[in-house]
This record gives C-alpha cells, structure tokens and sequence, in this order.
C-alpha cells in the first residue's frame, strides 16, 4: 500500500496525521501545497478543498479524524481503549478537541475584540476538557493515544504564542490541561512532527495577519 499525504506545512490537522503515522511506524511521502492558492491536481482530487488529504494507491482520505481511524486501522498498535464506551468517549473528545483549532485562529487573525471573544470561547471549551481530564500522564493512563495525537498540534502552537506573548493565552489555572501539555510537548514523535523553524513561520504568520495578537508579540 502505497501513501502520500498532502499537507500545508502550519496545517495542525494535518500534524496530527504525521504524528500517528510516525508512531505506527508506517512509511508515507509527503506533499506539500497551499491549501489558499491549490493546485488544479488537488482541486480535483479534494471534495473539501482541505488539506490533509490521504492518498492510498489511488484512493482518498480526507478529514484528519477519519484519517486517524484508519491509521489505525492499517497500523500494528491499537491507539484507542478496547472498551465500546471509552472508544466512543474517546472519539467524542477528538471531535470536540477540532474545535480548539477555530478559537485558535481568530485569536491569531482577529481584532482586540474578536481576540477576547475567541478566547473566552477557547476557555470555555478547556473547562470541558479540564474536567474530563483524569490525572493520569496522558488522556488513556500512561501511554500516548490517538486523543493525544489529536490535540497535541493545539498545545504546540498555544505554547509558541505563550513563549512569543508574553503567556497572553496562558493555561495554568487548568491543573489538567497543563501538565497534559508538558507531557505531550515532551513527546519526540511529536516534536518532530513539524518541519524545523515552524515555531519562527509561527511567528511570522502572527506578525503577517497584523490581527490584535501581532501587537503583543515581544522579540
Ligand atoms: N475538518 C478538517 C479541517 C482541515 C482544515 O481546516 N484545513 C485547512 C488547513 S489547516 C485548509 O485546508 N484550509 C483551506 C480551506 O479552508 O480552503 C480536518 O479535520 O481535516
């Protein structure tokens, strides 16, 4: 089975693919593109216009949640718990995690009143999590799983705009989430998940969009 994944190298749900595909130990090339300005190829391969797009042989995957699943699916670990609920559970919090990504960029794009918005709105949804959230090192006990893979491309970038902010969207009232984000951001499979300097396209990114965020940034 040969697999091409076609990526955007600041596409979080596409790291997520990379992350679980590194951690399965399966072998995939990489494409990148531009998901804002796409090549005609794509257009008529993608039904969303959305990157990450999985090609298997010369079928298609497509949404980073369904890519997951059949990671999983394919590869010799089975990333979720073995019990109906706790998968279901699971699968819940994968979905709802997504959500983080929207929050995250009008945070980054928007004016001083969108920022403050979509970060209430951000924390109101970490309050969910915090509460689902046991105290175990990862979200399933002590091994890294799929939920973990699914939210970790969401800490990494929280915590380049914390390091680059001056800690404006700062997570440490949440107990949980906190040390939730150390652990997965000590993770190798995830560090290496992204392309070398993504944190300094991060910033310039930030800097590009001029939204209210670009004037907290601190060199
Ligand atoms: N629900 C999709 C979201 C993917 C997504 O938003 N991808 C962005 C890049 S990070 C994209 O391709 N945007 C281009 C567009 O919306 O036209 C998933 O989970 O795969």
């Amino acid at each position: 089975m040969k697999l091409e994944l076609i990526s955007f190298k600041l596409c979080p749900f596409a790291q997520r693919a990379v992350i679980l595909l590194n951690l399965q130990n399966i072998d995939f090339k990489t494409t990148y593109i531009n998901p804002m300005d796409p090549p005609n190829w794509f257009k008529k391969i993608s039904p969303t216009g959305e990157v990450p797009l999985l090609k298997v042989d010369d079928k298609i995957v497509f949404e980073s949640s369904v890519i997951g699943e059949f990671i999983n699916d394919i590869g010799a670990l089975d990333l979720y718990p073995k019990d109906a609920i706790s998968k279901a559970n699971n699968r819940s919090w994968v979905q709802f995690s997504s959500l983080l990504f929207n929050d995250l960029s009008v945070a980054v794009t928007g004016n001083e009143d969108e920022f403050n918005t979509s970060k209430a709105s951000l924390f109101a949804k970490l309050d969910k999590i915090e509460i689902a959230k046991s105290d175990n090192k990862f979200f399933n006990g002590n091994n890294f799983t799929i939920i973990d893979a699914a939210i970790a491309p969401f800490f990494m970038r929280l915590a380049w705009i914390n390091k680059f902010t001056n800690n404006t969207i700062s997570i440490i009232e949440f107990k949980h989430l906190n040390a939730w984000s150390d652990a997965i951001l000590a993770v190798k499979i995830v560090k290496t998940s992204v392309i070398k300097n993504l944190d300094d396209v991060y910033y310039s990114n930030i800097e590009a969009r001029e939204g209210y965020l670009s004037t907290l940034l601190i060199d």
